[in-house]
């Protein structure tokens, strides 16, 4: 397949002013009419007219007015083009899909007999032929025609002008979209459907409809997507001023959705995942994702439609940016600085969760990368999540009110426009008259940089000496890398806990400062420092970077206990875990004794009670690094030893806190009617994580606890954290809990989920169960929730057994990577992923891994999206 290169764009030969699209809507054979008004880009050396499609039967041609012969037009199975065409087109072309075969839900497919579409990247050219790139804006009109009963709700982007009978049982709906727009942005739905809807009144007095559409039987769990729709849409007014700037605003719920929600112009279509929620079917972090994503796609209608992406290797700056933008909003909805400090935990820990193993695997890439094969594998953890932490940096270093006029200035260059990382980071640098030319290499180069630091006091002088080194390891096709401007936030304690005032070069800097790193090795020489400190670095996780520092423990322990940024308080206590983690990993595989020592169980005990912290913090600084954040430190890895260690530790924590846990448990009960706001998702939070260290030590009370939680939980949240205890704590009740589980939720489609991805993650289902639960009547392999909860959670969420010694887990693998690519590469390809790092395992198991790929890289039909994922990872 072809590598496309971020070097050869060219503009479009041709721009188009206005669309028309008719549908006839069948799931058998959908007719597609498009009138396309085109005119030649002065900024192209192109006479031709090129349009995309592909999986399409074209059925008429004709250009202004009249039809184009056989030699007039050549076609592929991937583009049409019209040679020497005149200065001004009308393109009026008719093709036919066949949307129930449409496996891939790309473009238009049905789902649970409903018309929907996806169109980002590349979706629209399975649609029409089209100028399938998001450079080429034009305006919408689109005609919708389908059977009355079947279809009863049809939207299009925009505003509804029309809608009435056609007599034969069909009817029809137009729309019209006022703002001009790429193809990635169009959407439509047919389908049978119920709203949840209300008026809400804009800033600038407007009113605008908000709708929520569902199957169904769902309208009891809108309440949430609403709400934070609006919250959302207030958050934007007042953080940014942006204003909503349709009369109408629609969110769909699709079940069959390949990612988390898409942002179509004023037509937002959502996994039901990310909409339905109610406190019998949702959890805590459900209802947090709902928020998120929500926020997500609202957002983007500034940072995305308004502005958008020149080309696609420019996708992180809608992505990094809106990614940014719902942090914050997720942080201001919280609304104390504490909640604050637990959403950057937590965005700290996806970062290395996710995207540090990302950046140093076969996939790395910059932000914005260089080249692709398949677009649809680089909506990653690098170009969203990274992506916002570059975004983030910048805020770091322009400030608040400098960032807010960066974002005024961007808008008022670029409304309406396709541009590029570059005029981003150039409003921000034009609007704060600040140079960021070096900081350009966060979208340019791939790694993640490691930043050793070092420190000396001198007690004679009063001067602390901070030496600040960086380098990047090479990624694949960037074998050295340049410094990067990095800014790192700093504190000092002073031995009472309490942070040191900062003075460097004569300049007083409070409690904090923000230090810019810019060389590879940088001195930074504190004065008037009265005693040796303990140095808080990093402060509030300030760069998406690894820091190495030869902490003692003795200084851990002290930023553990007093540290005033709790990002790093928190860090403290990953260092302290870590650290314990990874010697006990090498004592299993050695046969040696396990010990955890009293020091460590006391700070966590102490840590654990402290009563004057939100109980969402200190659950965060009892959680301890996941097995691939261990695994991500060790040369080699062995993924049993790993687990091993991380249980022993688990239960030696049951065992030792048993009786701080049972009063937390106690302390941190959320009586009355459910609410998901964070202080009570932080107690149930808090209380959940106690019940889960004492499932790690199970005995025949603390398995009666998480029976009788299970038997009487009042939301979600509680029964599956009991659920989860007794399953781990195999406690004999696990198996009835299971059944009953299921019966009680058999008909909410995302509890099935959760019933499957529960067990699939569980320590004790190997392969054979995997597949045992595969033939379960619940099990549909073209429900992406479906396969994400039993095949993802398995292949990704369960080391210790899919890397069962006789290679049987990379077998199972290679086999649903098959089976799914046949249907939905874009899935099947999310899960070849999950082998990117096998060089990094125990020698036997690298072969049956690579033997794995392998096999699956040598499919006679492969798709692109599977073929580079596996590709890059043999290279
Ligand atoms: N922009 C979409 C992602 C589309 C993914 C295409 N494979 C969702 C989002 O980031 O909001
Ligand atoms: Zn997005």
């Amino acid at each position: 397949p072809a590598t496309i290169y971020r070097q050869d764009y060219l503009p479009p030969s041709y721009l188009v002013d206005t669309v028309e699209l008719g549908f006839d809507l069948d799931p058998a054979r959908t007719i597609v009419a498009s009138r396309l008004t085109m005119r030649r880009n002065p900024d192209s050396a192109e006479r031709a007219i090129v349009l995309c499609g592909e999986n399409l039967e074209l059925v008429a041609l004709r250009m202004n007015g009249k039809t184009l012969g056989k030699r007039e037009y050549a076609i592929d199975d991937k583009t049409l083009r019209i040679p020497n065409a005149p200065e001004r087109a009308t393109l009026e072309i008719e093709t036919l899909t066949a949307p129930r075969q449409n496996t891939t839900l790309n473009g238009l497919y049905v789902s649970n007999g409903n018309f929907f579409t996806q169109c980002e990247a590349e979706g629209f050219r399975h649609i029409t032929y089209f100028p399938d790139r998001p450079d080429v804006m034009a305006k919408f009109t689109v005609m919708l025609r389908a059977d009355k009963q079947r279809y009863p709700v049809l939207l299009s982007n925009g505003n509804l002008i029309e809608e009435g009978d056609l007599g034969d049982g069909r009817h029809f709906a137009k729309w019209e979209d006022p703002f001009k727009k790429p193809s990635y942005l169009f959407a439509l739905v047919a389908a049978r459907l119920e709203c949840q809807e209300e008026t809400f009144a804009l800033a600038d007095g407007r009113e605008a409809l908000l709708q929520v559409w569902v199957e169904e039987g769902n309208l009891d769990k809108t309440n949430y997507a609403m709400q934070s729709l609006k919250n959302s849409i207030r958050w934007d007014e007042q953080r940014y001023g942006l204003e909503l700037d349709l009369d109408r605003f629609m969110i769909v719920a699709v079940g069959d959705f390949n990612m988390g929600a898409m942002e179509n112009k004023g037509l937002n279509i959502f996994n039901t995942k990310y909409v339905l929620a109610n406190p019998r079917v949702a959890t805590d972090t459900d209802y947090a994702g709902i928020e998120a994503v929500v926020g997500h796609e609202y957002f983007h209608n500034w940072t995305g439609n308004r502005v958008t992406c020149r080309d696609w290797f420019q996708l992180s700056l809608k992505e990094g940016l809106t990614v940014f933008r719902d942090q914050e909003f997720s942080a201001d909805m919280i609304g104390t600085d504490s909640g604050r400090a637990v959403s950057r935990i937590e965005q700290v820990r996806t970062l290395r969760q996710a995207q540090f193993p990302e950046d140093a695997g076969p996939m790395a890439h910059p932000v914005r990368p260089d080249s692709f094969v398949e677009i649809n594998n680089f909506y990653t953890v690098t170009v969203y999540e990274k992506g916002a932490e570059v975004v983030r940096m910048i805020q770091t270093l322009v400030g608040r009110e400098g960032f807010r006029k960066g974002m005024d200035l961007y808008f008022a260059r670029h409304d309406g426009q396709a541009v590029e990382c570059d005029d981003f980071r150039r409003a921000m640098a034009d609007a704060n008259g600040r140079d960021l030319a070096q900081f350009e290499l966060w979208y340019s180069q791939a790694g993640t940089p490691v930043v050793r630091a070092d420190t000396s006091y001198d007690a004679e002088a009063k001067t602390y000496t901070l030496t600040l080194s960086q380098s990047c390891p090479p990624t694949p096709g960037q074998q050295s890398k340049a410094p990067f401007h990095i800014p790192f936030a700093v504190g000092l304690l002073g031995a009472n806990g309490r942070d040191l005032p900062l003075t460097i070069d004569g300049v007083a800097h409070g409690t904090g400062a923000v230090l810019e790193l810019l060389e590879a090795r940088q001195r930074f020489v504190f004065t008037d420092v009265a005693e040796a400190p303990t140095p808080s670095l990093l402060r509030d996780f300030s760069a998406p970077v690894i820091l190495e520092y030869d902490y003692s423990d003795a200084e851990l322990l002290h930023l553990f206990s007093h540290d005033s940024d709790p990002v790093n308080r928190w860090e403290a206590g990953q260092r302290l875990a870590m650290a314990r983690l990874l010697k006990l990993t090498a004592a299993v595989a050695a046969g040696a004794k396990l010990e955890l020592d009293e020091t460590f169980i006391n700070a966590l005990r102490k840590m654990l009670s402290d009563a004057s912290l939100d109980a969402a913090f200190r659950e965060q600084a009892l959680l301890l690094p996941s097995e691939s954040m261990i695994a991500d430190q060790l040369e080699t890895v062995n993924p049993q030893a790993i687990h091993l260690a991380r249980q022993f530790m688990r239960r030696t924590i049951g065992t030792e806190l048993r009786a701080d846990l049972f009063a937390q448990y106690d302390a941190n009960q959320t009586p009355g009617p459910y609410s998901p706001d964070a202080g009570s998702a932080g107690r149930r939070g808090l209380k959940n994580l106690a019940l889960a260290y004492l499932a790690a030590a199970p005995s025949p009370a603390n398995n009666a606890l998480a029976k009788m939680q299970f038997d009487t939980a009042g939301n979600m949240t509680d029964r599956v954290a009991a659920l989860g205890a007794l399953i781990h704590a195999e406690a004999e009740y696990a198996s009835d809990a299971l059944a009953r589980f299921y019966d009680d939720f058999e008909h909410e489609a995302l509890v099935v989920d959760k019933w499957f991805s529960m067990q699939a993650a569980a320590p004790g289902t190997d392969v054979a169960a995997v597949r045992e639960l595969m033939l379960h009547p619940a099990f549909n392999i073209k429900n992406p929730n479906r396969v994400r909860s039993l095949v993802f959670a398995f292949c990704a969420g369960n080391p210790a057994q899919f890397h069962a010694a006789d290679g049987s887990g990379y077998a199972f693998w290679a086999e649903q990577v098959g089976a799914l690519d046949a249907l939905n590469p874009q899935v099947a390809s999310r899960l070849a992923r999950s082998m990117d790092r096998w060089r990094r395992y125990a020698p036997a198991l690298q072969l049956p891994m690579k033997k794995a790929l392998q096999q699956v890289a040598k499919g006679k039909k492969l798709s692109n999206d599977v073929r580079e994922v596996v590709g890059k990872a043999l290279t």
